[in-house]
């Protein structure tokens, strides 16, 4: 058995987690992982979610099964806080799951029902979405949509992805914040993938877990609130991990937006048959906490006051580093135009080690950084260190 398995290499920014805690120097700068930091390099617990908890402690009187749809209040509540009151409200339905991994997967699980059925995903894109629809069976299609050398979007390249896409295919999108580039899109963008999505009968899902670490919560939901709004059906999948800082809780959700309430139930009773047939129920305790966060005004109000620190603490960052980097590299000011933690930066594996090795700057080999593992302080260090290979 054992012998005859494949060969599997880690998550290389997980990899990177261990090789950073290894190194004894005090100085090193972790840019790896995309977990958000404050200003001292922590990723404390919100003060919302502990008033949340402390309230579950209180309060919680059973840890009896819930079922694989999860609570139904805590996706109720978190519909209305992330598509708000408009007409896509009503086309959706949804499950909670065991973070933004598992909604993708029990998305990529319906979706792959369809032997036939491609999905477009754009380059770069997180690694493991290919992990993810891969395993499934899904065939994948990519299209160029970031060039890290002259940080340019290829929004042409994606729409023409589309254009020789068949109806029923799906393409994958990132909500907000994109990982790796943070490369934001324009709204007539938007509007043209709306377009399309709409003449072609494609089916976009959504990977949104960023919200609020962009722009702002409501305004990082705008771009897909104009996709969903043409689409006739579509799928979102959202991580709680980040906008909550819940990371090790596993919270997240799948939402199916469909034509009639039998085509919804027969989504959610998908995503349900997918989750038994592996996980079975997802965890209870952190969506307990964003239903306690969301569902009270006072929690709500405290969680919307820290997640914009974190937002502007990242754009402060953004906006420094953008700025010194452009000395040693003019088309560099365009990090300055992105959003959400990361950046994608044009280093060769060989500066990655450099940097490493030299300086004890830790990023991966894509040169993607987290914006939010830099200390304002630390910015013209390694800016320079950076700087000087580019
Ligand atoms: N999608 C993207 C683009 C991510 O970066 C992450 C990060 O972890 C996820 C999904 C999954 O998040 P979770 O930890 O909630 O599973
Ligand atoms: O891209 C990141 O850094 C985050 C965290 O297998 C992460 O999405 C990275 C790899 C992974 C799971 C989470």
């Amino acid at each position: 058995l054992l012998a005859g398995l494949p060969d599997r290499k880690p998550d290389p920014l997980l990899a990177l987690l261990k090789k950073f805690a290894s190194n004894e120097r005090l100085d090193k700068i972790d840019l790896g992982v995309g977990v958000y930091r404050d200003g001292t390099g922590r990723t404390p617990v919100m003060a919302a979610v502990k008033s949340a908890e402390h309230h579950l402690w209180e309060t919680q009187d059973t840890k009896s099964y819930i079922g694989p749809e999860g609570d139904p209040s805590f996706v109720s509540l978190l519909t209305h806080e992330v598509f708000g009151e408009g007409t896509v409200t009503e086309k959706l339905a949804g499950v909670q799951t065991p973070g933004g991994t598992a909604a993708l997967r029990l998305s990529a699980e319906i979706l792959a029902h369809d032997k036939d059925r491609t999905i477009w995903i754009g380059t770069p894109t997180w690694a493991n979405h290919n992990a993810i629809f891969g395993t499934v069976g899904l065939s994948i299609k990519t299209y160029r949509f970031f060039d890290p050398r002259s940080q340019a979007v290829h929004v042409d390249e994606m729409l023409s992805a589309f254009e020789s896409a068949q109806s029923g295919d799906a393409i994958l999108l990132h909500a907000s914040c994109h990982n790796p580039t943070g490369a934001a899109i324009s709204k007539e963008a938007w509007s043209a993938i709306a377009e399309v999505v709409a003449r072609k009968g494609l089916i976009p899902l959504f990977d949104n877990a960023y919200q609020g670490l962009g722009r702002g919560f409501v305004q990082d939901a705008e771009g897909m609130l104009i996709v969903l709004n043409a689409a006739d059906e579509a799928i979102v999948a959202i991580s709680c991990s980040k906008s909550f800082s819940l990371y090790r809780e596993r919270t997240g959700a799948a939402f199916v937006l469909g034509n009639s309430a039998t085509d919804l139930n027969k989504g959610v009773a998908n995503f349900a048959y997918h989750a038994r047939a592996s996980y079975s129920m997802p965890p209870a305790h952190g969506a307990a906490i964003v239903a306690a966060v969301l569902g009270d005004p006072g929690r709500r109000k405290l969680w919307i006051d820290e997640l914009a620190s974190m937002r502007s603490r990242v754009s402060e960052i953004r906006t420094a580093l953008a700025d010194r980097l452009s000395i040693y590299a003019p088309r560099l000011s365009a990090v300055a135009g992105q959003e959400g933690m990361f950046s994608l930066l044009p280093v060769t594996p060989e500066n990655v080690t450099h940097l490493r090795e030299v300086h004890g700057i830790y990023m991966p080999d894509s040169g993607r950084v987290n914006l939010a593992g830099l200390r304002i302080e630390q910015v013209d260090l390694a800016s320079q260190a950076i700087g000087e290979l580019l």
